[in-house]
């Protein structure tokens, strides 16, 4: 695979293409960014943004995660106190789940947004931006309640962030997109560097294939799930034989192999008993979704296979939110 496709793989859009394409071959001493609000407990939406840094980093960039803990605040997610308690623990399941630690710088928000540069380039964004402009970047991204004055801070304060840890090309979900393009737009007006992007797509909830899976809403896998959780989970996920007619419903058992486990896995063994014709391997993820639409590949087998493997990459997180935890 060259550098290119390395580093837009299952990406679902490439802002732009020419200008990513320039960091592909070019990646030394770049750096890519993306940021999280501090929580105690990884789920996979955290890791599909990690996977894609895992793919950057193979690929030779550098990578900042910015544990995003004042943004955290302005969301609303607790006392700044709290807040700050979890970003250590965030950190220590990304080590965990294979982020390399030589590559990976982790910032915390307050480190460098409450200085008087940062704070009067912020001031001067609000300046520059309507607060209808302001509300729709961040419609995707809160969660439904009243909307306050901090949510119109928030993505301009996540815009600033870019020229701030001086980085190279913006990572985030499609529920980001609308800032990544606020950014595009004004950051040049203050002078910097208009960034590029690359978004991940959003899983659809296991259980329906609808919507999006985060750990407030729908279900979800975490580091927190124990084999069996896995296993219930993955067994109980909505898995439809045929793609649905309309597209509309995803299937999220082929969405789970297509962004959390072919990447991470040479191959994919999906073990069968001899008389149901024994083992079958992929190291291609097109290959088991046309064996699952063909009927070749029976639901419940892939969803055997399918627990395993996500079991495994959970595994060492699972561990190490133990031994914080001193549990
Ligand atoms: C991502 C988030 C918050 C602040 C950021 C600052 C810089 C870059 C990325 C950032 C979290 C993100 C979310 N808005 O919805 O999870």
């Amino acid at each position: 695979m060259d550098t290119y496709e390395l580093v837009t793989r299952n990406a679902a859009e490439v802002v732009t293409e020419e200008e990513v394409r320039a960091l592909a071959d070019d990646p030394d001493g770049k750096r890519a960014y993306v940021g999280y609000e501090p929580s105690g407990v990884l789920h996979l939406g955290h890791l599909l943004t990690a996977n894609k840094l895992i793919d950057l980093q193979d690929a030779g960039l550098d990578v900042v995660v910015l544990l995003a803990d004042v943004h955290a605040y302005l969301n609303g997610k607790g006392t700044f106190e709290e807040i700050r308690e979890t970003a250590d623990q965030m950190k220590e399941q990304f080590l965990a789940y294979g982020l390399d630690e030589e590559s990976t710088e982790f910032v915390l928000g307050s480190e460098y947004q409450l200085d008087e540069d940062y704070v009067l380039d912020q001031h001067e964004l609000e300046l520059e931006t309507s607060l209808n402009r302001a509300q729709r970047a961040m419609a995707e991204i809160q969660s439904g309640e009243t909307a306050k004055v901090s949510h119109v801070v928030y993505p301009l304060m996540q815009a600033l962030d870019i020229e701030y840890l001086d980085v190279d090309l913006a990572i985030g979900g499609m529920d980001q997109r609308k800032v990544h393009m606020l950014a595009r737009e004004e950051l040049p007006s203050l002078g910097y560097r208009k960034p590029p992007a690359l978004h991940t797509p959003i899983v659809g909830d296991l259980s329906t294939g609808e919507g999006k899976m985060s750990s407030s809403e729908g279900v979800t896998l975490s580091m927190e799930d124990a084999t069996e959780d896995i296993e219930e989970k993955v067994n109980s996920a909505f898995c439809p034989p045929e793609r649905d007619p309309e597209g509309e419903k995803v299937n999220p058992v082929l969405e789970l192999f297509q962004y959390h486990v072919f990447p991470r896995f040479e191959e994919v063994v999906v073990e069968r008993p001899d008389e149901y014709g024994g083992d079958l391997v992929y190291e291609d993820y097109d290959d088991l979704a046309d064996d699952l639409e063909s009927g070749e590949l029976h639901p419940a087998d892939a969803k055997g296979a399918l627990a395993t493997y996500l079991d495994e990459l959970i595994a060492p997180g699972r561990k190490r939110l133990r031994e914080i935890r001193g549990e």
